[in-house]
């Protein structure tokens, strides 16, 4: 397996949907950097068809970095201002599939379904030109037919067994690995065989590439996600559906034994996410309007060890094809319709948490019995978190060095000591007393002492 291609401790990912290559830029120096994320994901970077939904992200028409995201130039850019605020970046990148219709990319490339000048030609693609449907039992009907919706036209399928296939794609992710990118989120792998995918990993130029596999895990279907550990790192889809459960119609308190126990893969080769850009659409995960239950499930996935976490950041929509708001541009969050959710404190301090306890497993699980919960990290951390409606009070055991801690839910720690909200006290035998609000949080950590 690949081992990701750590940024020290830093192993928390936001991914800034469909923003533009300035505005990660610009993000990456005042935020993410600050914040302590380690990689920061960019939508698609390839040529795309034209079209203001955001899905035309995931038709590509050529390998040439250009469109509404950006030039190569901005995203040569964006890859160097990041990594000079100690943020590594992660490209998503559509290997199965080229753009099913015809017309002209947004680089000004005539394509049509099957023939994709300078890339593809009618040869490179499967012979099973029809949708794959909704049948998922059979590996060569979900591997070599064509993605798309009953009705529609559907995506020309790599024939990702030809070497030249291969080789092409390998060059475009070696000419991202040329522009300093650090790794990529696969598309759609369920559609590749795993043994194309390696056939393409060996050719790349970075070994190290961290890879974050994108498989829907579906009961009883013939491709299993965990075909793909040998590549990479894969997504937990279980993760993502079982968490919006729990938040919204079961408790909390069933979380005790979250993770591989669940029949989940490995904690060190899976991604774990509250959402990401389909499931915030397909009610498959939370999303931004589920509140509360939203933001908390966040709390708990960067304070619980499973998994290494992305965090998704979108736009707010009406519809669910809308595409992203102010031509893809982010000025300011919060305006526009930007979220941001990388950024709220609730969640963002809880990348500095997570950093803190790195390699620490849970320690001290405490539940209500219902819908509180708290759990440590060892001696590194140590959260709260209520879905109760209303305010519990407990003294939390905790294996906590003494001291007082700024409790980062509430308040930012300030450089060289203090916390511009409540604080908590330690005592030497591990214990503080505290009353948590309903449906909010406490965290506590080494990196956040007053
Ligand atoms: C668009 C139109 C379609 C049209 C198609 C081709 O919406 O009507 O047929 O274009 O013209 C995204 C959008 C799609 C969009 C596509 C291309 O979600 O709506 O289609 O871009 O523009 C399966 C795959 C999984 C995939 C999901 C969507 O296994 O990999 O379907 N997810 C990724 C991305 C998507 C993206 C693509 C792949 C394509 O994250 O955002 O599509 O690049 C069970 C199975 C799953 C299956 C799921 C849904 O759960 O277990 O494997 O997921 O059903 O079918
Ligand atoms: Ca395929």
């Amino acid at each position: 397996a690949a081992a990701p291609s750590a940024n020290g401790p830093k192993k928390v990912t936001a991914v800034l949907f469909e923003w533009s290559f300035d505005s990660i830029a610009r993000e990456c120096t005042r935020t993410l950097g600050p914040k302590g994320y380690g990689f920061v994901q960019v939508s698609p970077p390839q040529e795309r068809i034209q079209g203001s939904a955001w899905w035309t992200a995931y038709q590509p028409v050529s390998y040439k970095i250009q469109g509404p995201l950006g030039d190569r130039a901005a995203f040569k850019n964006m890859v160097d201002t990041c990594h000079g605020a100690g943020v590594k970046v992660i490209a998503d990148t559509v290997l199965n599939h080229m753009t099913s219709g015809a017309g002209t990319g947004t680089a000004g490339t005539q394509y049509s379904k099957y023939t994709y000048p300078g890339v593809y030609s009618d040869a490179d693609f499967h012979g099973c030109r029809r949708p794959i449907g909704t049948n998922y039992a059979d590996r060569r009907n979900v591997q070599e037919c064509e993605l798309g919706d009953a009705g529609q036209p559907s995506l020309s399928d790599l024939d990702t067994g030809s070497e030249y296939v291969r080789g092409r794609i390998a060059g475009y992710l070696n000419d991202l690995t040329a522009l300093g990118v650090d790794g990529f989120r696969v598309d759609a792998v369920k559609h590749v065989p795993a043994s194309d995918l390696a056939a393409i990993r060996a050719r790349s130029t970075d070994p190290n590439a961290y890879w974050i596999q994108e498989a829907i895990f579906g009961a009883g279907e013939a491709v299993s996600p965990t075909e793909y550990l040998g590549n990479g790192d894969v997504q937990e889809f279980r993760y993502t559906s079982d968490l919006k459960r729990i938040f919204t119609n079961e408790k909390l308190s069933y979380l005790k034994n979250f993770g591989e126990s669940w029949g989940y893969m490995p904690s060190g080769q899976s991604g774990s996410m509250v959402t990401n850009h389909d499931t915030e659409r397909n009610g498959n995960g939370l999303n931004y309007r589920d509140g509360a239950a939203y933001t908390l499930a966040h709390v708990f996935m960067l304070a619980h060890p499973y998994g290494t976490p992305s965090v998704h950041s979108g736009y707010e929509f009406a519809g669910r094809d809308d595409g992203a708001p102010n031509g893809h541009d982010v000025r300011a969050c919060y305006s526009n319709g930007w979220s941001c959710q990388h950024a709220w404190r609730q969640i963002a301090n809880m990348v500095a948490f997570r950093n803190a306890a790195e390699g620490t497993g849970i320690t001290d699980w405490w539940d209500n019995g219902n819908n509180a919960i708290a759990f440590g990290r060892g001696d590194k951390a140590f959260a709260v978190v209520n879905r109760e409606g209303g305010a519990i009070t407990h003294t939390f055991q905790t294996s906590l060095p003494a001291g007082t801690y700024c409790d980062v839910q509430h308040g930012d720690p300030v450089a060289g000591g203090g916390c511009t909200g409540p604080t908590y006290t330690v005592g030497p035998d591990g214990r503080f007393t505290a009353t948590v609000g309903g449906n909010d949080a406490i965290a506590l950590h080494v990196g956040a002492v007053d």
